[in-house]
């Protein structure tokens, strides 16, 4: 067993549209816990360093000014593989091609050349889930 923590967030996409509460019961339906929950308005700064690896990309700018176009929803799940667990919950990046089932193949729609609005983040391994914890919640880290 690997008791991980992850870094979940529902993006402004997804907080507008009051979709909070069904992302985190489909976290705890799956047996996950929640270790934090809060309501940021992301900084621009706080969020090119949480996508500081896209630096330079064309989506970049776009993807910082639609993260910090309103509230979202940060979460810290806990529990065995959650990382990986909930990238699969979330489906693929692109909404269009996510599988239904997961939560941007049932809720999500909008891809477009500039940037993906697609409801949630998932921590994509070990080593992000702490650098990605350490900027939402430096309490925990
Ligand atoms: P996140 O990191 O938000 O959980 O999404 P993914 O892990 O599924 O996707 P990603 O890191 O490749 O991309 C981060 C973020 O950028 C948006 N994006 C991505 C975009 O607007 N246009 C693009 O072409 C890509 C690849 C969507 C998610």
């Amino acid at each position: 067993m690997t008791i991980e923590r992850s870094l979940v967030l529902v993006k402004p996409d997804g907080f507008a549209r009051g979709l909070t509460g069904e992302v985190i019961r489909r976290i705890e339906a799956k047996g996950y816990t929640l270790a934090a929950l809060g309501v940021f308005t992301p900084t621009v700064e706080q969020l090119q360093a949480h996508y500081a690896e896209h630096e330079g990309k064309p989506f970049f700018e776009p993807l910082v000014e639609f993260m910090s176009s309103g509230p979202v929803a940060g979460i810290v799940i806990e529990g065995d593989s959650c990382i990986r667990a909930f990238r699969v919950m979330a489906g693929a990046t692109d909404p269009t091609e996510a599988a239904p089932g997961s939560i941007r193949g049932d809720l999500g729609r909008e891809w477009n050349h500039n940037v993906t609005k697609n409801v949630v983040h998932g921590s994509d391994s070990v080593e992000a889930a702490q650098r990605e914890i350490a900027i939402w919640f430096p309490d925990l880290a």
